[in-house]
């Protein structure tokens, strides 16, 4: 690796990273990505207004405009799975998830959070800054339009900060005075050079690599970033909190305090300067102990020329005291005086970006209003710099030879459970642990005992802020290339069989995570000159089948679908794949043969498949009724709350109120028949790494459903009105060769193929239609006039946009052409694993859907391709439209329908557990 620093590029780093906007106000606006093709058309608009670290070259600036985004927000954008999962932990699970190691507990734990901070919906932070606050606000108001124009981002949350005079917090200090001092960079004094580290030559800056990524940190190294390198160099990550501050407990408590530490309530002023390491003016406690002293504040060369070197054990500033804590400025070094390799001082260190919000408080009275700090931190690693410091200095004294209760005297949690004692067998357990702080030089007695929190975490959120060029790169998709990355393994693996599982490994990702992206972009391949069909050379080893690969075809376009779907003209293109895990031999519990496995030449298949679409069909009738009364049920409980979660209150209700009433299997309680259900439609549908887990689980699931099933049919009530019971009734005279276990087998597949399919199906297709709020409320105004056919138009073409599959497997038995005669015929390869993509064939542009990327209800429902095709059509397809239909007929009346503001649906999630909507209650 280099190690030579390479000078920083200030053009592609984004302002107030290196160098302090050192401005007043700030609005920070929050995003949710909707739809990502106008969500990047949006974020191009931005950047080129964005700030970057080379404004002081383009001279003074009233505003500035910077974008970050979160986890979600990159992966909501269409970024590759090998991508997102190149971020750290911490950043993929986002700051709510991490309560834990930040000690937010109690009042600060993410229950109680507000504005949409810390939510799975928060995607995109839009961050506006200026000299003045209309300045400011204008930038704002320009970013907002732009957002808006695009129409596939939604505002979700907006805050502001105005600062306070004299660059002071709440509490009456000035803030943003030490900074690190970076490599490269030229900030001048205070920051320079005692924001650097002390070395035995004297202060020397931070390396770059420390703040921004690809670049040298402090071990000389430059860490792992995200892939690609492109992605993350020059980039940073952006931790963002809203601190609520209690100014007026932190003054009476100072005054409470010090009468208790120096029996005089007098020198509240002196405790409260302990507690955060400088005097109001900013001059700091370790220089001027006894007295604030302005002539040190006003001095640019003195005001954070100190270190703690001579104060071991905190006698002129206390250990404990905020800024000591957070940034202890000592030089670590061995007994031979030689640095230490991870010097505590310089691998924790922050940029602080914060500005304070809400008015100043008027005299000394609680007045119940919102104020506190915007705190934003800019590190490389969140873990090493700002958890670090967040859980084990600021929230623990242990490192500081303290007592663990002395933390953070300003900032600290008093609800970290490392610290709660055992309950009280006598009586009230403990649920709060007072904290304190150690006073040097106190004269009645050394601590300030029982402090009450005085901050509280109202909500936050980890972003990653990246290069400009990364930012390009986000808008127009560059970092969601399939080809890209399938092309760059290819160079980077010479083993061809260790290469075929590799690439195996990534187009299953791609199409798990980002089916769109990946299908969009093998279609475009597909209708080039020369078109081409992707394929994989797999490695196949004849007779092995254990040690082979499959090679694995991916077929893209509308005419193709159809083609690789016809079975008459492919019998090639089988389903054996369903067989397979259909038809396992004993000792694996049975859960077949069923027509979905079998050739539609096989003998089993012509003489079930009449039968199971007589039985199917002949109870269509039926269905609107049995739905009613379930959706009456649904919808009153539902509607007088005023939310529901479209999974657990109707999406799973629905199709398992139909495997009950329309096709007759109750099943033993609702959990049970989930469970069948999931583990068996995992087993069958996405069990393509093969996870022996998953088929166990589906092996146990189907032989408690079998023996489940062998009860019920022996006792089945011969009057009752299901499909079951057309079932039983064929086996009254059985044709001549049916195979065992006709009416088991059957009603197993039927119900299976039910309801996980249509689960998914509602859900997804409701997700479409709220974010676009144009279609929802046309759907909705048809449902309103009770114009079903209209509704159902509008379902329709909403699931084209994410349909409960993307793509058919079929499994090549012999060589076989396909797109004969055009130029991107491919001979398929005995052995491959065909994936025949619906979805793109939907949004091909040479296909059967005009202008395919618009949404348009008025299509021909005949084209499109959710039951597959030709023989191995779903039966599903006599059921589903009825069923979205009478859903949708429901959903759509509900007033004001609404995404949740902590709704964590995800669109891609192929078994989701919530999805929460919101409406006006009703009757
Ligand atoms: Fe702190 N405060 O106003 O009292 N902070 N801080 N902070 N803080 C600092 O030296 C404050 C918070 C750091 O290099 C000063 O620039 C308040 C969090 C670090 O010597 C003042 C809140 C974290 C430093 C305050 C708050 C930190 C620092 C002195 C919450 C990290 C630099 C001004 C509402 C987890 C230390 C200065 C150094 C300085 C205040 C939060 C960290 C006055 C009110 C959450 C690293």
């Amino acid at each position: 690796m280099n190690n030579q620093p390479v000078p920083l590029n200030f053009q592609d780093i984004q302002g107030n990273i290196l160098n302090g906007y050192g401005v007043g106000s700030a609005r920070y606006l929050f995003y949710r990505i909707d739809l990502p093709d106008p969500a990047r058309i949006g974020l191009a608009a931005l950047i080129s207004r964005i700030t970057t670290e080379s404004r002081k070259e383009t001279g003074a600036l009233q505003s500035m405009l910077n974008v970050a985004f979160t986890y979600q927000g990159l992966k909501a954008l269409g970024i590759s799975p090998t991508s997102l999962t190149s971020f750290p932990p911490e950043f993929q699970q986002g700051m709510r998830r991490r309560a834990v190691a930040l000690c937010d507990f109690g009042e600060s734990a993410p229950e109680h959070w507000t504005n949409a901070l810390g939510l799975p919906q928060l995607h995109m932070l839009v961050l506006a800054h200026g000299t003045t606050e209309d300045d400011c606000t204008a930038m704002a108001d320009w970013a907002k339009n732009q957002m808006r124009g695009s129409g596939g981002l939604t505002l979700i949350s907006e805050l502001k900060a105005d600062g306070l005079q004299e660059n002071k917090e709440h509490f009456g200090f000035r803030d943003g005075i030490s900074q690190p001092w970076i490599r490269g960079t030229h900030p001048g004094p205070p920051i320079e050079p005692h924001g650097g580290k002390r070395t035995p030559q004297g202060p020397q800056p931070l390396n770059p690599g420390e703040f921004i990524l690809g670049h040298l940190d402090e071990l000389n190294r430059i860490p792992q970033g995200p892939t690609p390198d492109l992605l993350g160099h020059n980039g940073t990550y952006l931790v963002f909190r809203k601190l609520y501050q209690n100014v007026a407990q932190f003054k009476a408590e100072m005054e409470k305090q010090a009468a208790y530490v120096f029996g005089d309530p007098a020198a509240k002023d002196r405790l409260a300067a302990l507690t955060v390491g400088r005097w109001p003016s900013g001059c700091p406690v370790d220089l001027s102990p006894e007295k604030d002293d302005r002539g040190i504040a006003a001095d640019p060369a003195r005001i954070n020329d100190f270190s703690y070197k001579q104060d071991d054990r905190g006698e002129r500033c206390p250990v404990g005291a905020h800024i000591r804590r957070t940034n202890p400025r000592d030089l670590a070094t061995d007994k031979n005086g030689n640095l230490v390799v991870e010097p505590m001082a310089t691998r924790h260190r922050m940029i602080r970006r914060s500005l304070p919000y809400g008015p100043p408080l008027n005299g000394k009275e609680d007045d119940r209003t919102d104020r506190g700090l915007m705190f934003i931190a800019l590190v490389a690693d969140i873990a090493r710099q700002f958890e670090f410091v967040q859980r084990n200095w600021v929230n623990n004294g242990d490192p500081f030879r303290l007592d663990r209760t002395d933390r953070d005297p300003l900032i600290g949690n008093n609800h970290d459970p490392r610290d709660i004692p055992p309950p009280d067998p006598s009586g009230q357990p403990h649920q709060e642990t007072p904290r304190k702080l150690t006073v040097p030089g106190a004269t009645r007695i050394p601590w300030a005992l029982n402090l009450p929190e005085f901050v509280t975490t109202k909500g936050g959120d980890y972003f990653f802020l990246p290069s400009v060029t990364a930012l390009k790169g986000l808008a127009t998709l560059a970092f969601s290339s399939f080809v890209k990355e399938y092309a760059y393994l290819e160079s980077l693996i010479q083993d061809p069989r260790q290469r075929a599982i590799e690439q195996n490994k990534l187009i299953q990702a791609w199409l798990i995570y980002r089916p769109k992206e990946i299908l969009d972009e093998l279609l475009k391949q597909a209708q080039g000159e020369p078109g081409r069909i992707f394929q994989t050379p797999g490695y196949l080893v004849f007779g092995n089948l254990q040690y082979s690969v499959p090679p694995i075809a991916i077929i893209t376009k509308y005419e193709d679908v159809l083609e690789a779907l016809d079975t008459n003209k492919h019998p090639e293109l089988s389903v054996e794949l369903y067989r397979q895990k259909m038809e396992i031999p004993p000792p694996g519990a049975p859960r077949g043969p069923f027509i979905l496995g079998k050739s539609t030449s096989d003998p089993l298949y012509k003489q079930e498949m009449p039968l199971l679409a007589d039985a199917v069909r002949k109870h269509a009738q039926k269905l609107p009724g049995i739905l009613q009364q379930i959706l009456d049920l649904i919808f009153a409980d539902i509607k007088p709350k005023g939310r529901l979660d479209v999974i657990q209150d109707l999406a799973w209700p629905v199709p398992l109120g139909l495997t009950s009433q329309y096709f007759g299997v109750p099943g033993p309680d609702p959990a049970t028949v989930k469970r069948w259900m999931r583990d068996i439609y995992k087993e069958l549908f996405l069990n393509l790494r093969r996870d022996q887990e998953w088929t166990r689980l589906a092996d146990i699931a189907a032989a408690e459903m079998n023996h489940y099933l062998d009860g019920l049919i022996q006792q089945y009530d011969k009057a009752s009105d299901t499909v079951l019971k057309e079932l039983i009734d064929v086996m009254t005279a059985p044709p001549a060769g049916l195979a065992p276990n006709f009416v088991r087998r059957n009603i197993m597949g039927l119900t299976v193929g039910v309801v996980e399919t249509n689960l998914k199906a509602i859900a997804r297709t409701i997700d479409q239609l709220i974010r676009r709020p144009d279609a929802l409320a046309a759907a909705q105004a048809a449902a309103r006039r009770n114009d079903a056919a209209t509704v159902l138009n509008y379902a329709r073409e909403a699931m084209r946009f994410n349909p409960q599959n993307h793509v058919l497997f079929r499994w090549c038995t012999a060589d076989r052409p396909i797109a004969a005669g055009t130029p991107r015929e491919t001979i398929i390869k005995q052995g491959t694993l065909v994936f025949a993509a619906t979805l793109s064939a939907m949004h091909d542009p040479e296909g059967r859907f005009t202008q395919p990327e618009a949404f348009d209800p008025k299509r021909d429902p005949s084209l499109y391709l959710f039951f597959g095709h030709d023989g191995h059509e779903c039966l599903g397809r006599h059921l589903v439209p009825m069923i979205m239909q009478e859903v949708f007929m429901r959903l759509l009346t509900l007033n004001n329908l609404r995404r949740a503001h902590d709704d964590p649906f995800d669109p891609v999630d192929l078994l989701p557990e919530h999805f929460y909507l919101e409406f006006d209650p009703g009757r």
